[in-house]
Order: structure tokens, then C-alpha cells, then sequence
């Protein structure tokens, strides 16, 4: 049995938690291949809003099982109170919820270095959500990481080492920092990772794959903030791409099988960096209003604009995407024209090629479509759907060669609409 990838072909929060859940019960496991708890996965029925950091998507189904890869970063503080948090609400997560023993540890130093070197680049920062993340890959590719298979055996004295090191670097920033706040936490979620099963999550996986169990892999953050291909140095520091799949979880690529690509009918983008459509304007804040586009973890105000298809054609290619996923069309219901950016013009040339850097001189070619101008959120089935919005869709599956298979008219697991 191949497994399905579902992730975002922007920068972030496309709605990748929302579908997922309503994708599980095709599937036996959810799984996260990268990132950690940067990720703010947001979906919400019975009239309840859930937020998931590091957590599958997949885990409000009671017989499914959920599995944090090897790609992924975990931090053991926002861990616990994730699971505190769903506890409360009366969902008890022990038995569906397995942990890989590769998965690198978030460290308290590791969040401070993170402040530290925001703090020192100024106006050049990256935006980052100060979760750690950056410090903890930088340890993961230099070699020296804690991992979470590493609690279950020597964990003091690597703790320990690795803290030490971190406080050296520390002491060459002009930065203040109290690690007592943050210890206290660690070593409390430490017992909380410790009480779920630890596991060689690539070999489970693939075992269970080989029995004919269905898997879904769901990405974090997008393809945008990809460290290989997302708008360096202004990314995230993982592989949001599908090749980040098969690292982050132990599957082969040739064992791959849909790849979901998700995306908002505009863009948002949070933290710094270029952004070839934003609205610096009262669209854009329209937008924002409507589409309640802040940070799932931060709060910050998320920057939006208008759709940019050269991106978008980039992020198609490079996961091979074989389903596209629309949400928040209904966002845009209160324009009486949309544009879609279908070039860029840098210099004054015109190209359709994603560049090596997006200039600030950069220009977008806009076309313009007729808005749908009507309430979206009720829809039910894509008879229902106005011409305007059918236009829409049938020009993207045109310019990006893929099938817009779902339609995403809200927030809530019922209002998705599938397209036959
Ligand atoms: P980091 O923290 O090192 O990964 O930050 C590096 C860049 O990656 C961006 N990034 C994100 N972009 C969108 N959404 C993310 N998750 C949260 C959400 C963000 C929030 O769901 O809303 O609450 O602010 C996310 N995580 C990382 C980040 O903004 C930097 O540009
Ligand atoms: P993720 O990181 O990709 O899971 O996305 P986030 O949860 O960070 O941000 C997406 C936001 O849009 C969340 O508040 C969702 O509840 C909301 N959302 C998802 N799909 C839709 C949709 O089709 N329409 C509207 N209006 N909101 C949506
Ligand atoms: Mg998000």
C-alpha cells in the first residue's frame, strides 16, 4: 500500500489541519514528517475550535493511530500542554498516539538561542515563531542532538552536554535569559513523552503499509518556507516538500502515492521575506478581516494578497502534486473582481519561472476574473457552485495541469465540498 502526502503549496496555514481530519477515516494512520511546534494545524466540529502543534491531525478519530515521525522536532513543554489541553477536553491519547525514538528533542537553550539570534539580526530577522526550531536542526545536522529514544538511556549526560555547549554559545549575545523558567517544564514533559510508546517509527510504518494499512502524511508549514526551495534564508528548517516525507518518516519515495496539494484561493504569508502579491492596502486588510488570518500561534498578523499562480506552478512541480485541495474561497465572496497573478515582471522582463531570489523591484502580471459575490459557506455540493467560482477552478486545473478535487467553503469538517 503507498502512502498519501497532504501538504502546503504556500507559505503556511492553508487549512492542511482541516483537511486532514476530514481525510482520516479514509485512512488507518496520520503521521508528521517535519517541523514541530512552529505548527499551529487548526480544525474544528461541533462547533468547537482545536489547535494542534505537534500532534496528527488525525487524532480526534478514536480508532485511528497517530504517529509523530523522525523528521519532526519535538518540544517536550508545548508537548505536554498539548496533551493536557486535549486531556482536559476528554481525550485520552495514550493508546493512539506513537512517538518516534529519531525524533530530535527542542532543548530550553534551544529556544533561547532562537531569541538570541532573532534578536541580533534586527531588521534582517527572519519572523521565526521563537519556537526553537532553527537551533534544534542546526544541532540535528551538526551531529549533536538529543533524541527522543535518547530519554529511554543516557538522557542527563547528554542533556547536560548539550546545555553546556548552548550556554557557550549564548554568553557571545548581548542577551538576558532565565533557563530555570523554561526547566522546570522540560523535565515534566520529558516524563510526559517517556508515558507514550517510544518506537522505530520507520519500521512500524512500513510495516503496517505492508499490510495493506492506509497512511496519510500531512506536512507542516509550506512549500514557500521550504529550506531548499522556499525563499531563503526567510524559510522554515526543514524539508516541507514531499522528498521531506519520505526523510521524515522512513518511506521510500517509490512508495509514495497521492500527493495533496493544499491552497488558499489567495496567499498569506507570516514572519519576514518576500511576497511578490501582497496587499499592503485595505484589500488586504479586508482579506485579514474576513478570513480571520492571524498566526494559530503566535497571534501575529498574517500579511495577505492576492493568489500567485508562478509560485504556485513552482510548488506543483516540486511535489508532483497529484490532487489539488482549494480553501478559503469563501473568503474572497466579497469582491467584485479577483486577480490572480500569472507572471512576474522583473526588470522589465516578463517570466513565469520562479526565481533564484524574488527582487524587490519585482512586478506582478495580474489578470483579472469576475467575482462570485455570494455566501459560499452554506454550499453543499459543487452543483451548487456559482459560474463564477466553476470559472475560477476551471482556469487553475487549466494552468496547473492538476484536478481541484476539494473545495474548502469554511472551517468547520462539514463544510468541504467534494468534486467528482
Ligand atoms: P520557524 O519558527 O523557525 O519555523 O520560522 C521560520 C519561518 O517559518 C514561518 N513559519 C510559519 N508560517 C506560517 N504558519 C506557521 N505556523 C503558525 C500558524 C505561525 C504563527 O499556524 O499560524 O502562529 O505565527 C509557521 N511556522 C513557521 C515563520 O513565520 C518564519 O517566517
Ligand atoms: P494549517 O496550518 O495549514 O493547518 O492552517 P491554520 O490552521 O494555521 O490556518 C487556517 C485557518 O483557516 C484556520 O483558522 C482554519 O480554521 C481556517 N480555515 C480552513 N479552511 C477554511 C475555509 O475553507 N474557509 C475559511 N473561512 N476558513 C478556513
Ligand atoms: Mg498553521
Amino acid at each position: 500500500m503507498k502512502v498519501d502526502v497532504l501538504l502546503g503549496l504556500q507559505w503556511g496555514d492553508e487549512g492542511k489541519g482541516k483537511v486532514v481530519d476530514v481525510l482520516t477515516p479514509h485512512y488507518d494512520i496520520i503521521t508528521r514528517f517535519q517541523g514541530g511546534p512552529n505548527a499551529g494545524h487548526t480544525l474544528e466540529f461541533n462547533n468547537v475550535k482545536h489547535v494542534l502543534r505537534s500532534i496528527p491531525s488525525g487524532i480526534f478519530h478514536e480508532d485511528k493511530i497517530n504517529v509523530i515521525g523522525n523528521g519532526v522536532v519535538l518540544d517536550p513543554i508545548t508537548f505536554k500542554e498539548e496533551i493536557d489541553a486535549l486531556q482536559n477536553k476528554g481525550y485520552d491519547l495514550r493508546q493512539r498516539l506513537l512517538i518516534s525514538k529519531k525524533a530530535h528533542l527542542i532543548l530550553p537553550t534551544h529556544r533561547i538561542l532562537d531569541a538570541a539570534s532573532e534578536a541580533a539580526k534586527g531588521a534582517t530577522k527572519i519572523g521565526s515563531t521563537l519556537k526553537g526550531i532553527g537551533p534544534t536542526y542546526m544541532d540535528k545536522t551538526g551531529r549533536n542532538g538529543v533524541r527522543v529514544g535518547d530519554i529511554l538511556h543516557n538522557f542527563d549526560e547528554k542533556y547536560k552536554a548539550l546545555k553546556e555547549k548552548h550556554l557557550k554559545m549564548l554568553s557571545m549575545y548581548n542577551f538576558e535569559f532565565n533557563i530555570e523558567e523554561f526547566e522546570k517544564g522540560f523535565m515534566e514533559g520529558i516524563e510526559t513523552i517517556r508515558s507514550f510508546q517510544l518506537i522505530d517509527s520507520e519500521n512500524k510504518l512500513n510495516n503496517l503499509r505492508k499490510t495493506g494499512k492506509k497512511i496519510l502524511a500531512e506536512g507542516a508549514q509550506g512549500t514557500l518556507l521550504d529550506i531548499d526551495f522556499g525563499s531563503y534564508p526567510f524559510v522554515t528548517s526543514s524539508n516541507t516538500v514531499c522528498a521531506g516525507a519520505c526523510i521524515g518518516m522512513g518511506i521510500a519515495p517509490t512508495n509514495i502515492g497521492e500527493v495533496f496539494g493544499i491552497f488558499k484561493a489567495y496567499c498569506t504569508r507570516v514572519g519576514s521575506g518576500p511576497f511578490p502579491t501582497e496587499l499592503d492596502n485595505e484589500v488586504g486588510e479586508a482579506i485579514r478581516t474576513v478570513g480571520h488570518e492571524f498566526g494559530a500561534v503566535t497571534g501575529r498578523t498574517r500579511r495577505c494578497g492576492w493568489l500567485d499562480l508562478v509560485a504556485l506552478k513552482y510548488a506543483v512541480t516540486i511535489n508532483g502534486v497529484t490532487q489539488l485541495i482549494m480553501t478559503k474561497a469563501d473568503v474572497l465572496s466579497q469582491f467584485e473582481n479577483i486577480k490572480i497573478c500569472t507572471a512576474y515582471k522583473i526588470n522589465g522582463e516578463i517570466t513565469n519561472e520562479f526565481p533564484y531570489e524574488l527582487p524587490e523591484n519585482l512586478e506582478p502580471v495580474y489578470m483579472d476574473l469576475p467575482g462570485w459575490h455570494c455566501d459560499l459557506t452554506g454550499l453543499k455540493s459543487e452543483d451548487e457552485f456559482p459560474e463564477e467560482l466553476n470559472n475560477y477552478i476551471d482556469f487553475l486545473e487549466e494552468q496547473l495541469e492538476v484536478p481541484i478535487t476539494i473545495v474548502s467553503v469554511g472551517p468547520d469538517r462539514d463544510q468541504t465540498i467534494v468534486r467528482e
